[in-house]
C-alpha cells in the first residue's frame, strides 16, 4: 500500500472514529446522519476505486514480444561536461543522489543500486509522437530506495534531476531534463530505476547509468540519465516549476495510460 493511501485511509479512518466518540447513539438515530454516512461511504468507495486503479499493474508481455529495435528518444548521448566525464571513467565516481525532504539523504554507488530490491518486467513504451517499443527492464525498486532515505511527512512529490540538457537555448537555466511523479506513482510496484535492458547493461542511448520507469505514464516522464532524487512538498521554483522538461513546454504533468 501506498504512503498516500496509508495515510488517507488512516485519515478516515480517525475522523469516522472521532465522529462515533461524539455520541453515536443519537448520531445513528438521526437520519440526516446515515445519510451523511453513506454519501461519506460512496465517497469514500469511489475514492478508493481511482486509487487502487492507480496502484493496478501495467500490461507485462512475454520475451518474445520484446521489440528488435526498441526506438530510442530525446537525448540520444549526453554532451554535458558532467556526465561526459563520469562516462569516460565508466561511472566509478557516480553516485545517486537521494535527498530533499528526507531524513536519511543517500549518496549510492551503483552497485548500492544494483544490491537494492529489484523487480525485473517487460513492458511497452508509449511516447506521445505515436511510438511504441516492448522492452525487458531490470531494475531497483524506487520504494525500497525512498523507505532507506525516510520520507518526511512533508514529501508529496518526487523530482528525478537528470543529467542533458535538452534545450541549450534556455537562458532561464530550465534546459536540463528532469521529471517528477507523486507518492502513488513512486510506490507504484513497477516504478523502477532501471540498470538493465534487455538483460544488457543499459545502453546510453536508452539512459545509462539509470533511467525511471513509471509504466503507467506516457514516455517522456521516464527520465534517463538520473543522477539526483529529491522528495519535494512543491514543484514551485524547479524548472519552469510544472514538474518536467516537457511539463514546462506544455504537456501535461500527469500522464496516465
Ligand atoms: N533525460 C532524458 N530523459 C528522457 C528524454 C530525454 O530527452 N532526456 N526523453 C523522454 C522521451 S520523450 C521518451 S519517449 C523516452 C525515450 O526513451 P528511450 O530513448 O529509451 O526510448 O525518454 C524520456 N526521457
Ligand atoms: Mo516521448
Amino acid at each position: 500500500m501506498s504512503l498516500d493511501r496509508r495515510r488517507w485511509l488512516s485519515g478516515v479512518g480517525a475522523s469516522l472514529a472521532g465522529l462515533w466518540l461524539a455520541g453515536c447513539d443519537r448520531l445513528v438515530a438521526n437520519s440526516t446522519f446515515n445519510g451523511m454516512l453513506k454519501v461519506a461511504e460512496k465517497w469514500t468507495e469511489r475514492a478508493q476505486r481511482l486509487i487502487t486503479d492507480r496502484n493496478a499493474l501495467a500490461r507485462e508481455f512475454a520475451p518474445a514480444d520484446i521489440s528488435a529495435d526498441f526506438k530510442a528518444n530525446g537525448t540520444l548521448r549526453p554532451q554535458d561536461p558532467e556526465y561526459v566525464a563520469l562516462l569516460a571513467e565508466n561511472f566509478a565516481s557516480y553516485r545517486l543522489q537521494v535527498g530533499g525532504l528526507v531524513d536519511q539523504p543517500l549518496s549510492l554507488t551503483l552497485a548500492d543500486v544494483r544490491a537494492a530490491p529489484s523487480r525485473t518486467q517487460i513492458t511497452r513504451h508509449d511516447c506521445v509522437e505515436g511510438w511504441s517499443s516492448i522492452g525487458k527492464w531490470k531494475g531497483a525498486r524506487l520504494s525500497a530506495l525512498l523507505d532507506r532515505a525516510k520520507l518526511k511527512p512533508e514529501a508529496r512529490y518526487i523530482v528525478f534531476h537528470c543529467a542533458d540538457t535538452l534545450d541549450p537555448s534556455a537562458t532561464d537555466g530550465a534546459g536540463k531534463y528532469y521529471e517528477s511523479i507523486d507518492l502513488i506513482d513512486a510506490y507504484h510496484p513497477q516504478t523502477i530505476l532501471a540498470y538493465q535492458m534487455n538483460d544488457a547493461t543499459l545502453p546510453v542511448r536508452h539512459g545509462y547509468p539509470l533511467r525511471l520507469r513509471v509504466e503507467r505514464q506516457l514516455g517522456y516522464k521516464h527520465a534517463k540519465y538520473v543522477m539526483r532524487i529529491e522528495a519535494v512538498a512543491s514543484l514551485d521554483g524547479i524548472g519552469r516549476g510544472q514538474g518536467g522538461f516537457w511539463p514546462d513546454r506544455g504537456y501535461e504533468w500527469y500522464a496516465g495510460i
